[in-house]
């Protein structure tokens, strides 16, 4: 039983990954400005620290580093002021092919970046910022290492903050972006801006990629959940859909594609790899305790007392109040798995508190449903 809800469990965390592709940011400024840290204050330390992620050259100089569903491009040799005629050609040149290829492909969407303390932009920064944006591609200007004191920045950032703006430049929110992505250990400066540079970013990534943009980061949990509850609402459509279908038996057996993608779905939004997804799923749903029923039916059959109206056909209603239930319970689990707080020892997961976690989040939503105690 656990073997086969695995492998259909697998099947759909595959098509779901296919599905949420990837998003494509590029980030350019001088060396030193602070862009790695940037993204990794962000999205997490890069995966390719475990060797898996190496990156790959796009152009001579420019390099997407691949991290699941985020792609960073950037231009690893190349000085901005120095190198931008070669770095403009190469881009183009990417920008133009990448066009005839899937959006995930693409790049969505690029990071201007200028240390806030920097003082000065410069005609080139200006050229090249114009060039993205003639190429399609909307750039968000980013001021690194802003200090802020007493929810003051510091004034030179504020000044050439202004000085950008009055330049009517084709930029994301017409002005910069103030952050600090890092706490200095010294000063304590804490880092702040991260979540109104990701907001934005959002905003103008085309939809389809929209879900990889928000399964990348980690900042956001919100983010997180209104993605997962746009994954609910869908279910919930199929569900009802797929129950209305007048042929007894079938419904319930069609009802397990629809929620093992939608739980797949939410898994992937909070980072969840397969393994860690299977593993909770397999826990919430009890569907290694409930062995000897047949494979084929419902995991409706697995929810504490949903099976007495498993069986035979499920109205549209019950349907899409079941699936609804089990995607809000579900999001309730991953998302005590993404900020850690899943009961466990040493990283280790409870498998029983992890089952009536999700049994009573499912009971606080479907109170007719009873528990098995
Ligand atoms: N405390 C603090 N330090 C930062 C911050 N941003 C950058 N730094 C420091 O500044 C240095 C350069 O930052 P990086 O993120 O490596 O800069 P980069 O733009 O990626 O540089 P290159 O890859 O060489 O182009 C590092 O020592 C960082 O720790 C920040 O927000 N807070
Ligand atoms: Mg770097």
């Amino acid at each position: 039983m656990t073997q086969w809800f695995t492998e259909s469990f697998r099947a759909e965390f595959e098509k779901q990954a296919e599905q949420i592709g990837r998003v494509n940011l590029a980030v350019f400024g001088k060396t030193g400005v602070g862009k790695s840290t940037l993204v990794n204050a962000i999205f997490g330390e890069p995966v390719a620290v475990t060797g898996i992620g190496s990156p790959v050259t796009v152009g001579s100089h420019l390099y997407l580093d691949k991290r699941g569903t985020l792609g960073v491009i950037d231009t690893r040799g190349l000085e901005l002021g120095r190198d931008d005629d070669v770095i403009i050609k190469e881009l183009t040149k990417a920008i133009k092919e990448s066009r005839s290829k899937p959006i995930t492909e693409q790049i969505h969407a690029a990071w201007y970046c200028i240390r806030g303390m920097d003082r000065r932009f410069e005609d080139f920064e200006e050229r090249f910022i114009r060039t993205l944006e003639s190429l399609g591609v909307p750039v968000l200007v980013v001021l690194t290492q802003v200090p802020m004191r007493d929810g003051m920045f510091h004034p030179d950032a504020v000044e050439l903050a202004r000085q950008i703006e009055a330049k009517g430049l084709p930029i994301v929110g017409g002005r910069p972006f103030m952050t600090y992505a890092m706490r200095d250990q010294f000063t304590g400066q804490p880092p702040y801006g991260l979540v109104e540079v990701l907001g934005a970013t959002f905003q103008v990534a085309p939809v389809a990629v929209q879900g990889a943009l928000a399964a990348a980061q980690e900042i956001d949990v919100q983010l997180k959940a209104s993605q997962s509850h746009k994954a609910i609402a869908a279910a919930v459509t199929a569900a009802a859909a797929a129950a209305a279908v007048p042929i007894p038996f079938s419904s319930a057996a069609m009802l397990v594609p629809i929620q093992l993608s939608m739980m797949a779905r939410i898994a992937q939004l909070h980072g969840l790899g397969l393994d860690k997804s299977a593993l909770l799923a397999v826990a919430s749903t009890s569907v290694a305790t409930s062995a000897g029923r047949a494979a084929a039916s419902s995991l409706l059959k697995f929810i504490p007392g949903a099976g007495s109206v498993v069986g035979g056909v499920i109205n549209a209603s019950v349907a899409s109040s079941l699936t609804l239930a089990m995607g809000q319970a579900w999001l309730v689990v991953c998302q005590k798995a993404f900020d850690k707080t899943l009961p466990g020892v040493g990283g280790r997961i409870d498998a029983d508190a992890v089952r009536r976690l999700f049994e009573d989040e499912m009971a606080k939503r479907m109170p007719s449903i009873r528990h098995r105690g």
